[in-house]
């Protein structure tokens, strides 16, 4: 592809010359002779002309396929240039704007005025890169102290929050990685272990060990780390450690002789993947397929609090990871007992207006509940999901939605706060009512009519306006009549 830029500065020549020359034939057009000649002598392909003028582009034979870069430094109005270039058939303009005048109400000066040319700031283009080598850098010089006061000890405690997730375990494995330690030396530990059967399949396949730790045990280490939380969390069993790595916002009222905490960030993985990085750690397949699942399902996906550098992350661990692996521990959600209640909910269900309500009885967990609600909520035509269920004498109900035009958290506390607790927020909410107070208010039902029951509730609630709100603003509106 052909390039032609259009540039005075030495400089700025010298660095496009290097830097478009491999992949781009390059062609500078210069005003000043005496640099022409010195730039030619280096081997760079110059012409020396009028910018300004039309025929200095034809002579220069560019066509709508040639990338023409014109240079702003702010100080001489570069539309006769551009108009220039657009005479002689130049298509693909960009203008690269140097020095201070290259700011963002400059581009959109240009933006308003030619709307086809695209405005590149040099400070854009080459600031990103050095600033995540400056950063690393300094995230360099912290971990290395850290790895130097962590390296005489005998026994180091990785310690985790209770029912540790994956982000705690991920970012335990990685921790113990960029001290370059192993299982016997850098203990992976927590009060109380893993129970959740997604995080236990995680702890199965990538064999993981959590060490049950008590506040006795503490004694027996020689330096105690923690990731993915803060001392506070221990209600004052732990108020000093070594190091603090967390993504939460920090607490007060701990020691902490090196702590990295960083609440943008959305998992404790991403700012150890960055550690790693730093200090050239090989990344082991099993710690980056952990850290690389533990962003995930920190971040939702990349549906909650995601930040650039968790992308990064993600593309920078993608390929080291195994990524069949991640399909295992995220199928762990789907067990036969769930499915048992997915068909239950299929054959007693009701689904009208894009709402899916269904009651499945008795059951042994609550966890089937909320399961059924998001299984349903993935349903082409369902927007709302109401499940309930009966588990130790109450009556668990959880509502979903997607579209977010009412609140499910109000829908259950119009319905069931007054027999019961009920909360939750816009997309996901849950009841908990006593068997007794349901009875009590709606009377001793069948099965299919509490699904018909939840039905009404769902329909009175998504299409009309409640009735006290209504008489508040009709009565609002007399009284602002009769002044
Ligand atoms: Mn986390």
């Amino acid at each position: 592809m052909r390039c032609l830029a259009v540039c005075q500065d030495e400089l700025v020549i010298r660095m496009l010359d290097e830097i478009l020359l491999p992949g781009f034939e390059v062609e500078f057009i210069i005003e000043n002779r005496p640099l022409a000649r010195r730039l030619h002598e280096a081997g760079v392909t110059v012409t020396v002309g009028d910018p300004r003028r039309t025929d200095t582009y034809l002579k220069a034979d560019i066509g709508p396929s040639t990338c023409v870069i014109i240079e702003d430094n702010g100080k001489r109005s570069i539309k006769k240039l551009l108009e220039a270039v657009r005479d002689a058939g130049g298509a693909l303009v960009y203008v690269l704007g140097i020095g201070t005048a290259a700011t963002g109400k400059r581009a959109d000066e240009f933006h308003t005025e030619f709307p086809d040319v695209a405005y590149l700031s040099m400070s854009e283009l080459f600031g990103g890169p050095l600033l995540t080598e400056f950063s690393r850098s300094l995230t360099r010089a912290r971990v290395q102290q850290y790895q130097r006061y962590f390296s005489d000890a005998d026994r180091v405690l990785i310690m985790l929050h209770n029912d540790p997730d994956p982000d705690a375990m991920a970012s335990g494995l990685a921790l113990r990685n960029v001290l370059r330690r192993t299982k016997t030396t850098a203990i992976i530990g927590a009060i109380q272990g893993v129970t959740r059967p997604e995080n236990l399949r995680m702890v199965n396949l990538l064999d993981i060990h959590v060490e049950a730790i008590t506040h006795d045990s503490l004694k027996e280490y020689d330096r105690i780390a923690m990731v993915d939380v803060q001392p506070h969390y221990f209600g004052g069993m732990i108020d000093r450690v070594d190091l603090v790595i967390d993504h939460h916002p920090e607490q007060p009222g701990y020691t902490a002789v090196f702590k990295d905490i960083r609440p943008d960030y959305g998992s404790t993985s991403t700012i150890l993947t960055e550690h790693l990085r730093a200090v050239d750690v090989n990344i082991s397949e099993r710690t980056a397929t952990a850290m690389l699942y533990a962003i995930k399902s920190d971040t939702l996906f990349f549906n909650r609090s995601t930040n650039r550098v968790d992308l990064e992350a993600f593309s920078y661990l993608y390929p080291l990871s195994d990524a069949a692996m991640i399909r295992k521990m995220e199928g762990a959600e789907i067990t036969s007992e769930r499915l048992e209640y997915v068909m239950k909910a299929h054959q007693g269900g009701v689904l009208s207006d894009q709402v899916f309500c269904a009651f499945l009885g008795a059951m042994p967990r609550e966890d089937f509940i909320p399961y059924v609600a998001d299984f349903f909520l993935q349903l082409e035509d369902v927007k709302w999901t109401v499940i309930a269920g009966i588990v130790n004498d109450s009556l668990v109900v959880s509502v979903r939605n997607l579209g977010y035009t009412k609140n499910a958290g109000e829908f259950v506390r119009r319905f069931f706060a007054d027999i019961g607790s009920a909360g939750g927020h816009r997309a996901m909410a849950k009841a908990v009512v006593p068997l007794r107070a349901f009875r009590e208010k709606f009377g001793e039902l069948p099965a299919d009519a509490v699904t018909a029951k939840l039905q009404a509730f769902a329909h009175e609630f998504l299409q009309h306006e409640p009735v006290g709100k209504l008489e508040g603003r009709s009565q609002k509106l007399e009284l602002e009549v009769k002044k």
